[in-house]
Order: structure tokens, then sequence, then C-alpha cells
């Protein structure tokens, strides 16, 4: 039987997977998506934050797929992404039927499919908009990861990318979810977001990155941390040289890495070589030292830090 999957983008974070299990709860739900046997997967392993969240609420993860196990009668949904070099690979265009996403539209289809973009802080607060659209009501453990997810991609509601939106929503899933200390539980997220003791170097550059296409291809990755410091100054040289395996490795012709303070709400961008340097600085001013560049509290790689290396790029 034909099925539709709901899927979220490579290198998944907790946004992109709980709000495929959000839209599988609603296709289930309300049948007039018409979304038959939908069922939400993944396109790579979860991240700490995530299994850390599926461990406290006693959830298993959703499958991980890949471009094989979609038959041509399959549909697909995309969700929290949208643009091709965020998709599972090799997935075919015609089969995707809907995208709800909160990302810059970079997209050309061929066929008319169903669009839900909204500039919110998070997928989920759209998903969660779709649910209420529809008179459906998560229950507690969604509502407690919808609300972990929200808080995950808005930096506990602290991001340049929090709207009005998100906090309304954030206040209606603590309630159905029956969490009352919203701090409390922003800084167990931060802590498992945090927590890359088990990773190694070259894993810590790709834990959470991803590569744009500005005319030069730039690869951003991003470590939230409350760890800052210590990643910033003891780790730093064996961070730079796994940079530079990952630069060669990946062909990109920048490679950034963003160490973002999420309690104290500062970026320091690990700067690898000249180019990099030279973009920066044009992008953010100031002065980098021993290969770190302070830019302040730009906290959001999709609002502030990656348009302003485009822009740096392409003056
Ligand atoms: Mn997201």
């Amino acid at each position: 039987m034909a099925k539709t999957y709901i899927i979220g983008h490579v290198k998944p974070d907790t946004d992109s997977v709980v709000a495929a299990m959000a839209l599988q709860y609603l296709y289930e739900s309300e049948k007039c998506f018409c979304h038959p046997n939908a069922e939400a997967v993944i396109s790579d392993k979860i991240n700490p934050e995530t299994t850390f969240l599926f461990e406290k609420f006693g959830i298993t993860a959703p499958r991980q797929i890949t471009a094989q196990d979609i038959t041509p009668e399959d549909s697909i949904v995309l969700v929290d992404h949208n643009e091709e070099s965020q998709r599972l690979a090799d997935i075919n265009p015609q089969q995707i039927v809907e995208i709800i996403d909160h990302h810059k539209a970079n997209l050309n289809f061929s066929q008319p499919i169903f669009m839900t973009f909204k500039s919110w802080g998070s997928s989920n607060t759209i998903a969660y908009f779709l649910m209420k659209q529809n008179n459906v009501t998560p229950d507690k453990t969604l509502a407690s990861l919808m609300l972990a997810a929200i808080l995950s991609d808005t930096v506990g509601f602290k991001s340049a990318t929090t709207t009005q939106k998100d906090k309304e929503v954030g206040k209606e899933l603590a309630e159905l979810a029956e969490i009352t200390d919203l701090d409390g539980f922003a800084l167990e997220i931060f802590k498992a977001k945090s927590n890359i003791s088990s990773l190694s170097d070259e894993q810590i550059i790709r834990n959470d990155y991803k590569i744009f296409d500005f005319g030069k291809k730039v690869f951003v990755d991003q470590l939230e941390t409350v760890e800052q410091k210590s990643l910033v100054e003891t780790k730093k040289q064996s961070l730079l040289d796994a940079m530079k395996q990952v630069k060669a490795e990946e062909k990109v012709d920048l490679l950034f890495v963003a160490v973002t303070d999420i309690l104290k709400v500062n970026t320091k961008l690990l700067i690898l070589g000249e180019e990099e340097e030279a973009i920066a600085i044009k992008a953010f001013g100031g002065e980098v030292l021993n290969n770190t560049l302070d830019i302040g509290a730009k906290m959001s790689r999709k609002k502030e830090i990656a348009p302003a290396l485009e822009k740096a790029i392409q003056q």
C-alpha cells in the first residue's frame, strides 16, 4: 500500500524530528489531509539532544530510511526544510506532495504542491497551528516534545528568530504538557545539546552543520553550548585540525564553526584560514584573535550569521 513519508532535513535536529511526528499525529487524527499511511521517518541518526528527550519521555525514535525505501507509489512530505541540499539524498522531487517549513524558500517544482511557510521560530509552532486549525490536540508526551523543539530552535525564546507566536504556542503546549518550570526545562535541553563529550572532533564539526550555496559553498557548523569558554580555549587547536580535514572532504570554499553560548547570548566564530578571516571581518567587523572572532549577541545561523556571510561574499 502506498505510504506517505514525513521527513525532516539531513542531520536532523529536535525540531525536524518532532515536527514530523506531530504531522503524523495530525494526519492520523484528521483525514482531510489525505495522506494515507503517514509515517514520520528520519534520514540520519538523531542527535544527543533528541536522544535525551526521547529517553526522558520514553519515546522510540522514528525509523531511519534511505531513498531506496521509498517506492514510486509513495508520497513525501518535507518538514523543517525545503531546499534540495537539505533533503534526504536521491529522493524524487516529483513525489513531494507537501512542505511545512520556516526557512527561506528555494524551490522549483514542476507540479503544484501544498505549502505552509511561516517565518516563526520553529516548525513545531507551525505544526501546532495546523493542529489547532483542525481541532486536533497533541497528547501530553507529544506536547512535551513539541515544546522542547520550540525551546531548542528558539534557544529558550532568546534567538532573533523568536516570534510572539512561538511564545503563545509554547505557553499552550506547556499547559498540555503540564510543565510549569519552562526555564528549568530549557536548561535541561541546553545541557543535553551541549553534551558533546561522546563526540570526536570531526563529529563536533559535523554535529549541526548546513552547507549554503552563496556563489561560494559555505559550510557553517553551530555549537550551541553552555561551555563556550572551554571549547574555544582548550579544544581549539584540535577543532581547527578537524575543520581543515572536513573542509577538504566536503570540498567547500569556506568553513566556519560558530560556538554559541546560549546562556550568555554570545557567538564566537572559529576562523580556519585567511579566506574565512577576510569574509568574516567583512560580514561582522572586529578583529580575529587566535583564530577566533567574537560576533557578539548573534545566535541565529539562519537569520543573522548566514545572511551576513552571504552579503559579504556577494559584495
Ligand atoms: Mn527548525
